[in-house]
């Protein structure tokens, strides 16, 4: 018996329990997407628009442009009877108007892809996908079809699924 266990099962169970469990939620995935914008707001995006991460993760909205407030909200029927671009499984959520370094999170743990706009700036391009997992989880559920509920600009602003994993993340200056 190492020193360690002896150690942990002198302690007894519950003591073994609290002991384990900051480690889990220290280990828990956190990530970033940025609302930016330019000083006078003629452009608004997130930053990074594309991004991949696994399951469990949380994924922080934050709005770090100071001429604008810019909500993240999931294309689901729940959020203004839009036409759902998440997992069936997912459950939809809407950050509200975040004001400036407001932030927002949501833990998706449905392996699949989810396409968020931005309510006042969708015309514009305000757009992200977040792909959860790989398509080889059980259960995962590939980028929505309906080309009937957003517009041309919408669909050319989301990258693609294979762009996202092969790339981990996707931002618009990646490509200025
Ligand atoms: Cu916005």
């Amino acid at each position: 018996m190492t020193y360690l266990r002896r150690q942990l099962l002198q302690m007894g169970g519950g003591a073994l329990v609290t002991l384990m469990q900051p480690a889990i939620l220290c280990a828990a995935p956190l990530r970033e997407v940025e609302m930016r914008g330019t000083g006078r707001g003629e452009q608004v995006w997130f930053r990074p628009h594309g991004l991949a991460v696994a399951r469990g993760t949380t994924v922080r909205f934050i709005n770090r442009d100071r001429g604008n407030s810019h909500t993240a909200t999931a294309y689901h029927p729940d959020n203004f009877d839009r036409a759902r671009r998440i997992p069936k499984t997912a459950t939809a959520w809407d950050s509200d108007f975040l004001l400036p370094n407001d932030s927002y999170e949501v833990v998706l743990s449905e392996p699949g892809v989810y396409d968020y706009f931005c309510i006042p700036h969708e015309m514009a391009g305000m757009v992200g996908r977040i792909v959860v997992g790989t398509p080889r989880d059980p259960g995962w559920e590939g980028p929505s079809r309906d080309t009937s509920d957003v517009s041309e600009a919408v669909l050319g602003a989301l990258p693609s699924v294979e762009d996202i994993l092969n790339q981990g993340q996707i931002s618009r200056e990646d490509a200025m």
